[in-house]
């Protein structure tokens, strides 16, 4: 269902609606945030050299950096009397990113939320179980409102306990799963322990983000679980989940482009790409009054679609992520995603889904070393029969990649189960991408 008119507008009020929410904001941040005003300075651009969407280019870009340059308060656009919400996302290392939300960006967030849920098939019908973290990430927050807004019981279990996730998810009849894929694929190893059948449960659909999946691992989970599985796409700087979100026809991510303006950009370069080349994804926000976000690097690679959609919607979609630049390898000059790896790896019997990458330098180039659990351990015992899996595996990677790479052959269980997103990418590179 459509939820909202905004993603079946005509394009050329959509184009002028962006152009006029764009102004705004470009106003407003050089008037509000010295962080935005020096930048834009430095490079000799005005709010009024904004006459064009294309204009946006003309813009600096921001990058996480920033935000924890300016730990806690540096970018917001509002005093704090009118904050009702603050969320933070970790990172990996330093101080976390903060943003604030205003009442109207919390009201955005929860219709943008609630169209993620709509697209996917949720109605007032539906019990949503919500398998996120609540706390400062903003996945568990973002998409119980959306399912309220619809009108769907919520049932805010927050991560982690699979047991009485699994309990909950009997004994409620819950229909529709919030969480990360690989959390789902934990949930479903929790079921076989425990006897628990797809039949035993009434799930219908799977509301999945936070990170990416391969159509491999989708496949795996719809058959474990039987629901359809849906991706949403969103990152805590520009409003967390509810930036983009799947249909029923599996076209790619719509984007809530009312509110967020999308570009894709050469990682190397900076330069802009047009529509259909694969490049790093770039926003705009267009309404956000507590942090506005001018040209944010997400670090995504993905491409965007302007071609009409079967399911009625008209907003551009943007393709399944196919990986982070900083997550990708060039491997004797291969860019390798661990995505691909994982699609691979998904088509070898006896293997997986738990994998994990790592990589190394060696004389300047990357390696990498693929770590992934066998399904039975006792083949563990047969050295001819490790040796053959081995040998299938490296020669499925050589000539789907053309790399070589090592594999290890872990044991059934031995990769941390996570309740979040999972690490499949342990980087001891000398020099990050
Ligand atoms: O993960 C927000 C979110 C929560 C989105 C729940 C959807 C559902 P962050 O923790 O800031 O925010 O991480 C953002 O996660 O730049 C992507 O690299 C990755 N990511 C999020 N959703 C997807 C997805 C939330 N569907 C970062 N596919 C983003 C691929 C995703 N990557």
């Amino acid at each position: 269902m459509i939820w909202n008119p905004a993603e079946k507008m005509a394009r050329d009020e959509m184009l002028s609606l962006q152009l006029d929410r764009l102004k705004q904001t470009v106003d407003t941040s050089y008037r509000e945030v010295p962080f935005y005003r020096q930048k834009m300075e430095k490079i000799g651009v005005r709010p009024e050299h904004i006459q064009s969407l294309k204009d946006v280019s003309l813009l600096p870009m921001t990058v996480k950096d920033d935000l924890r340059d300016g730990y806690p308060f540096g970018l917001f656009a509002r005093p704090l009397k009118d904050i009702v919400r603050f969320h933070s996302s970790s990172g990996t290392t330093g101080k976390p990113i903060v943003v604030g939300y205003t009442r109207d960006d919390m009201a955005m967030w929860t219709d943008c939320c609630a169209r993620v849920a709509a697209a996917a098939g949720v109605t007032e019908n539906d019990i949503g179980q919500i398998a996120f973290g609540y706390g400062m990430f903003t996945g568990g927050f973002g998409i119980h409102y959306g399912l309220e807004q619809i009108g769907a019981a919520v049932v805010p279990v927050s991560s982690g306990n699979s047991e009485r996730q699994l309990m909950f998810m009997k004994d409620f009849g819950t229909t529709v799963l919030v969480a990360t894929p690989s959390y789902v694929l934990h949930l479903s190893e929790v079921m076989r322990e425990q006897d628990i059948k797809r039949s035993d449960l009434k799930l219908r659909i799977g509301l999945f983000g936070g990170e990416g999946h391969t159509p491999e691992m989708r496949s795996l989970i719809e058959e474990r679980l039987g629901i359809v599985d849906t991706q949403n796409y969103g990152l805590t700087e520009i409003c967390g989940p509810g930036v983009s979100y799947e249909c029923l026809s599996f076209q790619g991510m719509h984007i809530n482009e009312d509110h967020f303006l999308p570009e894709i950009i050469d990682p190397d370069s900076g330069e802009p790409l047009p529509y259909g080349e694969e490049g790093e994804l770039v926003f705009t926000t267009l309404t956000k009054q507590g942090i506005p976000m001018i040209r944010y690097r997400t670090k995504d690679i993905t491409r965007l679609s302007d071609e009409p959609c079967s399911c009625g919607r008209t907003n551009v979609r943007m393709e399944l992520v196919r990986g982070r630049s900083d997550d990708m390898m060039i491997i004797r000059g291969v860019n390798v995603f661990p995505s691909q790896i994982e699609s691979v790896l998904m088509t070898v019997q006896g293997i997986g889904p738990h994998y994990q990458l790592v990589v190394t330098t060696e004389a300047y180039m990357d390696k990498l070393e693929v770590q992934v659990e066998l399904v039975d351990g006792h083949r563990l015992e047969s050295y001819s029969a490790l040796e053959n899996l081995t040998g299938e595996i490296r020669h499925k990677i050589r000539s789907v990649l053309g790399i070589d790479v090592k594999i290890t052959l872990l044991n059934p269980q031995t990769i941390e189960r996570t309740a979040g997103k999972a690490k499949h990418v342990i980087d001891h590179r000398d020099k990050k991408f």
